[in-house]
């Protein structure tokens, strides 16, 4: 065994000897006595090293370690009132399991923050970091709140093909790859196939997978893969769907908070208790033209627009009742013009989007014909329309946004272990 305990466990202990692991996180020498900072997930040890008791060579020699290198070290606990951590491990032994080169890419001890290239360059460096290590923590909890509420809720969790034949939200964010002697697609969104799973009798699905869009756009807020958190439902409506994404949402913030993950982050975020505004778009595009921005009726929001919509509303809240124009062809129509869609957002980010679907054959043609696609294309997916299709609804959900959400980071590729964007493929 080469640990007893983590360096948590150790500091609720006085007078034990333990074995613990880690890394030097720094090292202060004071004469005949030295102290080591050791590191782990769990948190941080002080090591006190004294010459005379573990003598000159061996004093020298762990004085000398870089900072980053990776340590084992037998020793007794202290409670001590001089040490910081308020506790101290008295070194009786150490061996040495990794010597770390110098200089450092990045700083891990360091408080001055690198700029995202570095730390994305050495994104093994910047992860232990305990304020990025944090954001991961809160996104894993955020899983199980979802996971868990859906699973209580009856939902099946699946796992639909990524390497897929046809588009789902649009032709142009497609990533094209060789499948043998065929072109194939990523998956854009598991949309198709979680409605196919609607017409076997599934009644409820969720999936947690990775979604490719190739988004030309750098920005903060997209990626071109991200986890998309899908769920679909059976006799159910626009309403049913949007009451399963909030609750969802509320379990996922209050599983963050529990797991203690949002304290090395400084978020001060509590569990909404209300529930979520419903807009419909008419509305937000009267209160958005009331304020002096000028946009047409059946215009998706701009940036602008939903910076004011989200001074207005700083909270989560839904838009209801979309243009059926501006909305993909699998929406329910409504009203002629409109359509069962909604979005939720948060302040003015967008989080979610969803609708009842078009569970009607003849109809989902048309509107495809109308948008331009051809129904060929889409045969395997329409065939599930044909013998017999429930009414259904559903939504998908970008974790990463939520994560952002949660947590109060600024940019997307901080919510992403490894991102991808317009220019990065490595690490
Ligand atoms: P939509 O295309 O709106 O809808 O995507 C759903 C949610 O996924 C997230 N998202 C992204 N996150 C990061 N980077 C991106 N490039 C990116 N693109 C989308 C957003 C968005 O709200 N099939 C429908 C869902 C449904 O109707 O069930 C769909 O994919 O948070």
């Amino acid at each position: 065994m080469l640990r007893t305990c983590t360096l948590k466990e150790a500091s609720q202990l006085d007078g034990e000897t333990v074995k613990v692991c880690g890394w030097v996180h720094d090292i202060r020498v004071l004469g005949k006595i030295a102290f080591i900072i050791i590191r782990d997930r769990y948190g941080l040890a002080q090591l006190t090293l004294i010459r005379s008791i573990i003598g000159k060579e061996n004093f020298k020699k762990y004085t000398k370690l870089t900072r980053e290198s990776v340590i084992c070290v037998q020793g007794k606990v202290q409670k001590t009132e001089q040490a910081k951590l308020g506790f101290e491990i008295l070194l009786e032994s150490l061996e040495i399991l990794s010597i770390a080169e110098t200089p450092l890419p990045l700083g891990v001890a360091d408080k001055v923050s690198a700029d995202m290239e570095t730390r994305i360059e050495n994104r093994f460096l910047d992860l232990r970091k305990k304020e990025v290590l944090a954001v991961f923590e809160a996104r894993s909890a955020i899983i199980q709140g979802i996971r868990e509420y859906l699973a209580q809720e009856h939902f099946i969790e699946v796992h639909t093909p990524k390497i897929v034949a046809t588009a789902t939200e649009g032709g142009t964010e497609l990533f094209p790859i060789k499948y043998f002697e065929k072109d194939a697609y990523l998956n854009q969104s598991p949309q198709l196939y979680k409605q196919i799973l609607m017409g076997s009798g599934f009644d409820r699905v969720f999936e947690i997978a990775p979604a490719f869009r190739a988004e030309e756009h750098n920005t903060t807020r997209h990626l071109n893969e991200f986890i998309s958190i899908d769920a679909e439902l059976s006799f159910a409506d626009d309403n049913d769907a949007m009451q399963i994404l909030e609750n969802s949402i509320k379990n996922a913030i209050k599983h963050a908070i529990e797991s203690e993950a949002l304290n090395a982050l400084e978020q001060d975020i509590e569990t909404p208790d209300k529930p979520f505004e419903r807009v419909t778009y008419d509305d937000a595009l009267d209160l958005i033209n009331s304020k002096g921005y000028s946009m047409e009726w059946g215009e998706d929001f701009s940036t602008e627009a939903l910076k004011i919509l989200g001074k207005e509303i700083d909270d989560f809240y839904f838009i209801t009742h979309w243009p059926l124009e501006i909305k993909p062809f699998y929406v329910l129509p409504f009203e002629e013009k409109y359509s069962k869609a909604f979005d939720l957002m948060y302040k003015d980010k967008e989080l979610s989007s969803g609708a009842q679907r078009n569970h009607n054959y003849e109809s989902l043609v048309n509107i495809m014909k109308q948008k331009g696609l051809n129904p060929e294309n889409f045969e395997f997916y329409l065939r599930a329309f044909k013998y017999g299709m429930p009414p259904h609804a559903g939504w998908g959900l970008g974790l990463e946004r939520l994560v952002m959400i949660v947590t109060g980071v600024k940019n997307i590729r901080e919510c992403v272990l490894f991102p991808r964007d317009r220019t990065r493929l490595v690490p």
